[in-house]
C-alpha cells in the first residue's frame, strides 16, 4: 500500500472519472427537492485568481453538502464573456477579441476542472456565443414592443479612453470604473431600459430578501432612493407659465424666499427671451454646463446662480419671490425646480448668504428661537410651525400632511414620489457586445429585426482575422434592407452593456440548450430562485439590481414565476496579502495554479476554507497552506495504516466498549453535530474543519488504546464523509482504498446519534472531615481545580463547613473530594 499522499495522481484520476461518468450532471426532476447554488460567473480574463478559488470553493462545498443531504443540486458554471478587456487585449496583441476570449475560456475551464469543482459542465454557457445572445435579442424586442425599452437623446457619461458610454453606476468619483480616467458628458442617442417603471417593486421586494446581508439591502435601498413629498405649482408673475417644484419639506413652504431652476430647465429660455436678463442668464448657463463637464460628477460645486428678472407667486402666502438659475439644481431629479427655503435648507442658506436674499424661519425646533440675523447654518430639525398662516402651531410632521392635503384641495399641488434611480442606459459604442437588433429606416423609422432573422450576429467573429472595429465603422454590417418596406436601411450599431448578459444568465442555466426560447418554463419553474448565490460585495448594487429587474421583466413576459432571483446571498470577503487586496495592479498575487501544482487542489481548497469564515477577508498565509497540506498527509497515513478496521462491522455495539472506544465513539458523534451546525450557521467551514481536526487528533492518540475496530471504522468513515465536500478527490480516494464500492459522492451526510454524543457522567462523593456530605454529577474530563471549586460551592458542603476555612482539600481522581476543616 502506498503510504504517501500522491495528490497529483489522485486528483487527475478522479477528475477524469467525474468527467467521463458525468458524475455532476443534473436534470430537473419534478417532485424531488432541489437546491440551486450559484457563484457569480467569471469574466474570462485569462487565468483564475485566488478570489475565484475562494468563491468557487465555497460554492462547491455547499453544492456537495446539499447533494449529500439528498437535494437535487444545480451547480453550473459559465462565462461573462463580452466586454472591453477583450478588445483592449485584441488591440495590444493583434488578435481577434473572440479568439482571445475563447482561448481564455479554454484555459480557465482547465483550471477550474483542476480544482475539482462539481459543476455540471454540460450546462456551461458563454454570453458571447450567438446561441446565448440571440435570446437576449429576442427579449430586447419583446421589451421594446411593450414600451419597456426606448431610445432618446441624452447627455451621457463618456470615457474618452475607453471610447464608450458609461452607466451612472460605472462612474466612480467622476472617473471611469475601468480605467480611472475622468468621465465627460456627451450628447448622443442611446437605448434605455425603463427600470424606473419597476422602482417601487424593486424597493418593496427588498423586504422579501431576508437571506441577504443587511448592508447589501441597504445599499440597494439607498440606490433606488425613494423620496416622498409635494409637487407644487408656482405661477410666474405676469406670465402664463407655472413652475412645478418638488419638495420633501412641504412644512417649510411659508419660508420660501426665492426659486431655483436647473440650468437645463426648459422654462429658463421662455422666461428670459427678449428681456434684459437674457444675456446674463445665457452666459451663466453656458459657464455652468462647461463647469459641470470639468468637475467630477459627484462633487458639490460652490453655490452659484443668476437672477432671471422674473418672479413667481407662492400659492400659500401670495409672496412674490425672485426666480434664479442655480448650478446645484439637477435637471434629472424631481422636477428640476426647487422652492428655496434658506432658513431650513443648507444649500439654499449658502445661496442666500452669497446673494443677500432674505432668510425666513418657519419651523421652530423645541427650546430654540431662530434669528435670521445670527443663524450660521440652516436649521434642519423638526419643530413647530411659526409664521405659517393657518398652519402655525402645527408639528412639522403633521404640517407636511396638512399642507399636501391643502395643496391638493386647492388644485395647485399633489403628493409626489421621486426616485434617485434613473433608467438604465444600455447602449455601448463598442464592438465586443451583443448587437441591438433593430434597423433604422428613413421611411419607417426604427424597425425591429424579425424574430426569424435572429440572431443578428456580431460580424467577423468566425475568422480569427475578422474586422473588430466598432460597428459604426463597419459598412458591410450596417447596410441592410428595411424589414418593413424593403428599401435600403441601416442597422443599429450600438451593442448592449455587458450587464445585460449577466442579468439573466442564472435563468438560462436552468435550460442552457433550450432552442425554443430564453428559458424552458418548466425547468425555470423547478430550479428558480437560486437558493444560494455567492459573490463579491462589489456587485452589491449594479449586477444585483439589474438581475432583480430582469427577473421581474422575465416574469412579466411570462417566462418565470418568481419575483426575486436570489433567495440567499453570500458576499464573500476579499483575499488579502500584506494588508491589501490581492491584485495584479498591487503586484501581490499568488497564482492558484502554482499552488495546485505544488500542493494539490484539495490542499488549496482546504486552506482557503479554513483560513477565514466566508464573509470575512482572508489573509494569505504561506504557513496556512503548509498546515493544510500536513493535515491531509496525516489523515492519509492514518487511513492507510488502519485499513484493517474496515473489515470490522459497520455498526458499533455500544454495550461492549472500553473507555477509549466509548470516548472516540462519542467524539465522532459530537463532531458530526458540530460540523453540521457550523455549516448550517452561515457556512462557517473554518469551524467545521477545526472540528474534524480535533476528531483526527483524538483518533490518532487513541489508536494504541485497544480501540474497538468498529468504532475506529466509524470514526475514519466519518472523517472522510465530513471532509468530502471540502477535499473531494482526497476523500473519494481513501473511501475507495478502504474498500467502498460506491462513491462518496452518492453517500448521505452522516446523521448523529444524540445518545452517543452525550457526555458520560461520574458521581463524585464529597466528604467534610471524612464524612459523606454531598454527591456531585460531573463529566469525566473535569480537572481537579474545577472539581474542588464545585465541591466548595456545594450548598450542603457549605452548610457542614459551618463558615470555617478549609485546611486541606484532597481529590481522589474520579471518586471523591475530601475537605478537611
Ligand atoms: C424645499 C426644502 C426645504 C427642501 C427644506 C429641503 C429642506 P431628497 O430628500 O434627496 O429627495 N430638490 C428637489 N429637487 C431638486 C433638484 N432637482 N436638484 C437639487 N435639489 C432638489 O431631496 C429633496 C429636496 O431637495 C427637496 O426639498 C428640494 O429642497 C431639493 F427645509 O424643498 B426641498
Ligand atoms: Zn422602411
Amino acid at each position: 500500500m502506498n503510504e504517501k499522499y500522491d495528490f497529483k495522481d489522485i486528483e487527475q484520476r478522479w477528475q477524469l472519472r467525474w468527467d467521463e461518468e458525468k458524475t455532476n450532471k443534473v436534470t430537473h426532476e419534478p417532485g424531488r427537492p432541489k437546491y440551486y447554488v450559484l457563484e457569480m460567473f467569471p469574466y474570462p480574463s485569462g487565468r483564475i485568481h485566488m478570489g475565484h478559488v475562494r468563491n468557487y470553493s465555497i460554492g462547491d462545498v455547499i453544492a456537495r453538502y446539499k447533494r449529500m443531504q439528498g437535494y437535487n443540486v444545480l451547480h453550473p458554471m459559465g462565462w461573462d464573456a463580452f466586454g472591453l478587456p477583450a478588445e483592449n487585449a485584441a488591440m495590444k496583441r493583434g488578435i481577434h477579441p473572440a479568439a482571445w476570449t475563447y482561448d481564455n475560456i479554454d484555459y480557465m475551464r482547465g483550471q477550474l476542472k483542476a480544482m475539482g469543482l462539481s459543476y455540471d459542465w454540460d450546462r456551461e454557457l458563454a454570453t458571447c456565443r450567438p446561441e446565448y445572445y440571440r435570446w437576449e435579442q429576442k427579449l430586447f424586442l419583446e421589451l421594446l414592443e411593450r414600451g419597456l425599452i426606448y431610445r432618446k437623446e441624452t447627455t451621457v457619461n463618456w470615457c474618452d479612453d475607453c471610447q464608450t458610454v458609461l452607466a451612472r453606476e460605472q462612474v466612480i468619483d467622476g472617473t471611469c470604473w475601468r480605467c480611472d480616467q475622468p468621465v465627460l458628458p456627451k450628447t448622443m442617442h442611446g437605448w434605455f431600459f425603463k427600470i424606473t417603471d419597476y422602482a417601487e417593486e424593486l424597493l418593496s421586494d427588498l423586504d422579501k430578501l431576508s437571506g441577504w446581508p443587511e448592508k447589501v439591502v441597504t445599499m440597494q435601498r439607498n440606490w433606488i432612493g425613494k423620496s416622498t413629498g409635494l409637487a407644487c405649482d408656482f405661477q410666474v408673475d405676469g406670465h402664463d407659465e407655472t413652475i412645478t417644484i418638488f419638495t420633501t419639506r412641504p412644512d417649510t413652504i411659508h419660508g420660501v424666499t426665492f426659486m431655483s431652476l436647473a440650468v437645463e430647465h426648459p422654462l429658463l429660455k421662455t422666461l428670459t427671451e427678449g428681456t434684459p436678463q437674457q444675456e446674463a442668464v445665457e452666459r451663466f448657463v453656458q459657464e455652468t454646463l462647461i463647469e459641470k463637464q470639468r468637475s467630477s460628477l459627484d462633487q458639490e460645486p460652490d453655490k452659484k446662480g443668476v437672477f432671471t428678472g422674473r418672479y413667481c407667486i407662492n400659492p400659500f402666502t401670495g409672496d412674490r419671490v425672485p426666480i434664479y438659475a442655480a448650478n446645484f439644481v439637477l435637471m434629472e431629479y424631481g422636477t428640476g425646480a426647487v422652492m428655496a427655503v434658506p432658513a431650513h435648507d443648507q444649500r439654499d442658506f449658502e445661496f442666500a448668504k452669497t446673494y443677500d436674499l432674505p432668510i425666513k424661519p418657519v419651523v421652530q425646533p423645541k427650546g430654540d428661537t431662530l434669528d435670521p440675523a445670527t443663524m450660521e447654518s440652516a436649521s434642519v430639525d423638526p419643530g413647530v410651525l411659526v409664521a405659517s398662516g393657518d398652519f402655525t402651531g402645527t408639528e412639522s410632521e403633521q404640517a407636511k400632511v396638512d399642507i399636501i392635503a391643502h395643496a391638493e384641495s386647492q388644485g395647485f399641488g399633489k403628493s409626489h414620489v421621486t426616485y434617485r434611480l434613473r433608467d438604465w442606459g444600455i447602449s455601448r459604442q463598442r464592438y465586443w457586445g451583443a448587437p441591438i437588433p433593430v434597423v433604422h429606416c428613413e421611411h419607417c423609422g426604427i424597425v425591429p429585426v424579425p424574430e426569424n432573422e435572429l440572431p443578428v450576429v456580431l460580424p467577423g467573429t468566425n475568422e480569427a482575422s475578422g474586422n473588430h472595429s466598432p460597428l459604426h465603422q463597419q459598412e458591410e454590417f450596417i447596410a441592410t434592407t428595411c424589414p418593413s418596406c424593403g428599401k435600403p436601411a441601416r442597422r443599429e450599431t450600438d451593442t448592449m452593456d455587458t450587464f445585460v448578459e449577466s442579468s439573466w444568465y442564472f435563468a438560462r442555466y436552468t435550460s442552457p440548450r433550450n432552442e425554443d426560447g430564453p428559458v424552458d418554463k418548466e425547468a425555470a419553474k423547478y430550479w428558480l430562485g437560486v437558493d444560494q448565490y455567492i459573490g463579491g460585495v462589489e456587485h452589491a448594487i449594479l449586477h444585483l439590481l439589474y438581475a432583480r429587474f430582469f427577473t421581474k421583466l422575465l416574469r412579466d413576459l411570462g417566462y418565470l414565476e418568481v419575483d426575486e432571483p436570489f433567495i440567499n446571498l453570500l458576499t464573500q470577503g476579499m483575499v488579502i496579502k500584506d494588508g491589501t487586496k490581492m491584485s495584479k495592479s498591487k503586484g501581490n498575487v499568488v497564482d492558484p495554479s502554482d499552488l495546485i501544482e505544488q500542493y494539490g487542489a484539495d490542499t488549496v481548497r482546504l486552506f482557503s476554507l479554513f483560513a477565514a469564515p466566508p464573509e470575512r477577508d482572508l489573509e494569505w498565509n504561506a504557513q496556512g497552506v503548509e498546515g493544510a497540506s500536513r493535515f491531509l498527509n496525516r489523515v492519509y497515513r492514518m487511513v492507510v495504516q488502519n485499513l484493517a478496521c474496515f473489515e470490522a462491522e459497520a455498526s458499533v455495539d455500544t454495550a461492549t466498549l472500553n473507555d477509549a472506544s466509548r470516548a472516540l465513539h462519542r467524539k465522532t458523534h459530537q463532531t458530526i453535530a458540530r460540523v453540521t451546525d457550523s455549516i448550517e450557521t452561515n457556512f462557517h467551514f473554518n469551524t467545521a474543519i477545526s472540528g474534524v481536526m480535533e476528531l483526527v487528533n483524538q483518533a490518532g492518540s487513541s489508536a494504541g488504546d485497544g480501540v474497538d475496530q468498529a468504532v475506529y471504522r466509524e470514526t475514519l468513515e466519518t472523517i472522510l464523509t465530513l471532509l468530502f465536500p471540502m477535499v473531494p478527490h482526497f476523500c473519494e480516494e481513501l473511501w475507495t482504498l478502504s474498500g467502498h464500492k460506491e462513491q462518496l459522492h452518492f453517500s448521505s451526510w452522516p446523521s448523529f446519534d444524540a445518545e452517543a454524543a452525550k457526555e458520560d457522567e461520574l458521581t463524585i462523593v464529597v466528604q467534610v472531615n471524612g464524612k459523606v456530605r454531598s454527591k456531585l454529577q460531573v463529566t469525566p474530563s473535569i480537572g481537579d481545580d474545577q472539581l474542588k471549586e464545585l465541591a466548595l460551592n456545594d450548598e450542603k458542603v457549605i452548610k457542614f463547613m459551618d463558615g470555617k476555612e478549609p485546611k486541606k482539600v484532597i481529590v481522589v481522581k474520579k471518586k471523591l473530594v475530601n475537605i478537611v476543616i
